[in-house]
């Protein structure tokens, strides 16, 4: 993948693309994302777009068994037809394609590929085969995530994260997958955002398998590394060329108040968001303070385990939303005091994009073997409707625009990104909320799947098309 972070490219939009009321995403003409090797591209995953769901010998996955369990999800939405992107998978490509991204983030589906004795299913990997060499004959690098949490139901039933075998059962994965896939993918992330699958899984049961215990958290994090550290090698032997790396969701947290309670809340979640994954990954241990904020949940770390885990990576991905204002709890945690007067999402979520700047910065300065990032996640919800076939998704506009500012400050103050994923290319599942909060960037009429452009794609297609036409 043509991709040097370091040679950057002198190109200066022209005037007009810059006025802020013909086009309001265009960045400035000193942007880093002038560079023609800034990657952009879109992130979808696999429960969340493909549906087919028992189709070709595809397994029931966690999320399969909690969205039909009444009360997990919004609307008792499921993940059985979704986007139907498992048929029109081409029409997706396509739409890709046409708008010009140079690169997409999927997600492969365990359940769909592996039978419960760990054989392949031919007709779930050909699925991907095809997807992917059509994305390479269109130019477009993929980036392809191992886990985005569908994990196999049968593995549940013997436990799933919380018992140790899982992460030898993920390698095992990674293996089928990177011998069969070697030469379609550019990149390999193991996991997508842990946090979520050991603390809203396990810890607080807001997601699939729904437990909620803070042993059980830590555990399945453990657990979760250990699948990580066990599979990096496996796809380094089968796949050399490609890169390898994990994406996790970090979070910004700000004292509710200059009182040291509220300061200390706010380094607190910190720990809980970011130096939770990332202290292991880089530095071969868990953060001291876990102990401060959960104590007696320590898991059960083998001999060994630390250094599987912090496998050198050839990128990290980051998934970066919003920003949450804390206190103290008044004991040895954090709650969350929601700003008032402050710009939210269809989520709730306060746009917050200095954020993902001071993260970057602060993870360059804390983890000196860090790797290249990749923002492989950034973008909102919306309640975006379609009125006389148009979509005027202003705010994601403005949105991106913001973030990718950030970005752009942050490799300006010598963090290395490489890249940046919309999240999402579609509306899709969002997971216990469904199909009612709406990320993508083009819109899906789900009782028709008729795909519709929203404005924000038009205008990254209009860049990217501006960028390219300035680099000849
Ligand atoms: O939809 C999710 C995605 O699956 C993981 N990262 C956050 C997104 C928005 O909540």
């Amino acid at each position: 993948m043509e991709n040097d972070a370091s040679a950057v490219i002198d190109a200066k939009p022209p005037q007009s693309l810059t006025d802020p009321l013909t086009d309001p995403f265009t960045p400035p003409a000193d942007s880093s994302l002038w560079r023609t090797n800034f990657l952009l591209g879109a992130a979808t995953a696999s429960y969340q777009i493909e549906g087919a769901a028992t189709e070709d010998g595809r397994l029931p996955s966690i999320w399969d068994t909690f969205s039909a369990t009444p009360g997990k999800v919004l609307a008792g939405d499921t993940g059985a037809l979704a986007c139907d992107h498992y048929h029109r998978w081409e029409e997706d490509v396509n739409l890709l394609a046409g708008l010009g991204l140079e690169a997409y983030r999927l997600s492969t589906a365990w359940p769909r590929v592996m039978d419960e004795n760990g054989a392949p299913n031919h007709k779930g990997l050909d699925f991907y085969k095809r997807l992917l060499g059509r994305l390479k004959e269109k130019g477009i690098s993929t980036f392809v995530t191992l886990y985005h949490w569908d994990l196999p139901q049968h593995l549940e039933d013997r436990g799933g994260w919380l018992n140790r075998d899982t992460a030898y059962r993920f390698a095992d994965y990674a293996d089928l997958m990177s011998r069969e896939l070697h030469g379609l993918v550019d990149a390999w992330a193991t996991l997508n955002e842990p946090w979520c699958s050991a603390y809203l899984g396990y810890g607080n049961g807001h997601h699939a398998p729904g437990l909620a215990n803070g042993r059980f958290a830590t555990q399945a994090m453990h657990h979760l590394l250990l699948a990580h550290g066990l599979a990096i090698p496996v796809l380094h032997a089968n796949d050399p060329r490609s890169l390898k790396g994990l994406v996790a969701n970090v979070g910004r947290g700000t004292p509710n108040s200059e009182s040291a309670g509220d300061r200390r809340a706010a380094e607190l979640y910190e720990v809980q968001h970011n130096a939770w994954i990332l202290d292991p990954l880089f530095k071969g241990e868990y953060p001291q303070d876990l102990v401060e904020l959960w104590p007696g949940t320590e898991p059960l770390v083998l001999e060994g385990d630390m250094q599987t885990i912090a496998a050198p990576l050839d990128f990290l991905g980051i998934n970066y939303y919003f920003r949450t204002s804390l206190a103290s709890d008044g004991a040895h945690g954090f709650r969350d005091v929601p700003l008032e007067g402050v710009e939210r999402t269809q989520m709730g979520w306060e746009v917050y994009p200095d954020g993902l700047r001071d993260l970057l910065i602060g993870f360059k300065e804390t983890y000196a073997n860090l790797p290249p990032i990749y923002i492989t996640e950034n973008g909102m919800a919306s309640n975006d409707e379609v009125v006389d076939g148009r979509v005027e998704d202003t705010q994601r506009i403005s949105f991106l625009k913001r973030h990718l500012a950030a970005v752009d400050q942050a490799i300006k103050a010598g963090v290395d990104v490489r890249g940046y994923f919309l999240w999402s290319l579609m509306d899709n599942f969002e997971w216990a909320f469904g199909y009612e909060r709406r990320f993508g960037i083009v819109h899906i009429d789900y009782a028709t799947q008729k795909r519709t452009i929203k404005r924000s794609a038009e205008l990254v297609a209009k860049f990217l098309k501006d960028r390219n036409a300035r680099a000849q």
